[in-house]
């Protein structure tokens, strides 16, 4: 018996595994270039909640769903704001997902945030997927990001750790609910993409 390659996460935190550094500097690059098309055919916008709030953070997606939200709500649709269909989920981008989650289904939405470095993200938990069963995926991808792990329900004492570009995070089992959220950028931290900024991955078993 030929026992299957695992990866090893450099560490667990309340239930959310990091795999830092998991992608090289190559792995990020072509994973940048893909989402270039990506964006050509789903431009970024910057989501409103339906109490007209600008979210600081800009959006597009890829795969079948995409997550948006308007003064009408959030939620997934199948079509981006301005009308037409999301672009496929590159290679690149599900190859990630098949190694930190082989066992999963298949991602059918990949939401893209991108981050200027006055841009965050408050808590919140991850719960309009269709089957909670199944894992998100994080791929960090330019400037450090602060990345802030509660529990179950809102408040409590939470825990903090910075996110570097090329790494991962799988939110499964317990961890898929718990609150989270991006506290701040250090502006100028990577040189990965031109003009600064961070751009995160989430890929979801959305349907
Ligand atoms: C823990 N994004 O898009 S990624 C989001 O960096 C989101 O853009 C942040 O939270 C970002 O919803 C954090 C890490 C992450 C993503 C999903 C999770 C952590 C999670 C789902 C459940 C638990
Ligand atoms: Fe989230």
């Amino acid at each position: 018996m030929v026992k299957k390659s695992e990866l090893t996460p450099t560490m667990t935190i309340r239930g959310v595994t990091l795999f830092q550094g998991l992608l090289n500097r190559p792995e990020q690059v072509q994973i940048l270039e893909d989402l270039r098309e990506v964006a050509r055919a789903a431009p970024f916008f910057r989501p409103v909640t339906s109490r007209g709030q600008q979210m600081s953070v800009r959006m597009t997606s890829a795969g079948a769903v995409g997550w948006i939200s308007d003064r009408k709500g959030y939620r997934y649709q199948d079509h981006h704001p301005d009308g037409q269909g999301w672009p496929r989920i590159p290679d690149s981008i599900l190859a990630v997902w098949t190694r930190v989650a082989p066992d999963a289904r298949e991602p059918d939405s990949c939401l893209v945030n991108f981050y200027d470095p006055d841009a965050r993200m408050g808590m919140h938990q991850d719960r309009d997927e269709a089957d909670l069963d199944q894992p998100v995926v994080s791929i960090s991808l330019g400037d450090d990001a602060l990345f802030r792990i509660g529990n179950l329900t809102r408040g409590g004492k939470t825990e903090s750790v910075w996110l570097k570009s090329g790494d991962a995070l799988v939110m499964g089992g317990p961890a898929r609910l718990v609150f989270h959220g991006i506290d701040r950028i250090r502006a100028g931290s990577s040189q990965l993409l031109p003009d600064g900024g961070r751009i995160n991955l989430t890929l979801r078993v959305a349907r």
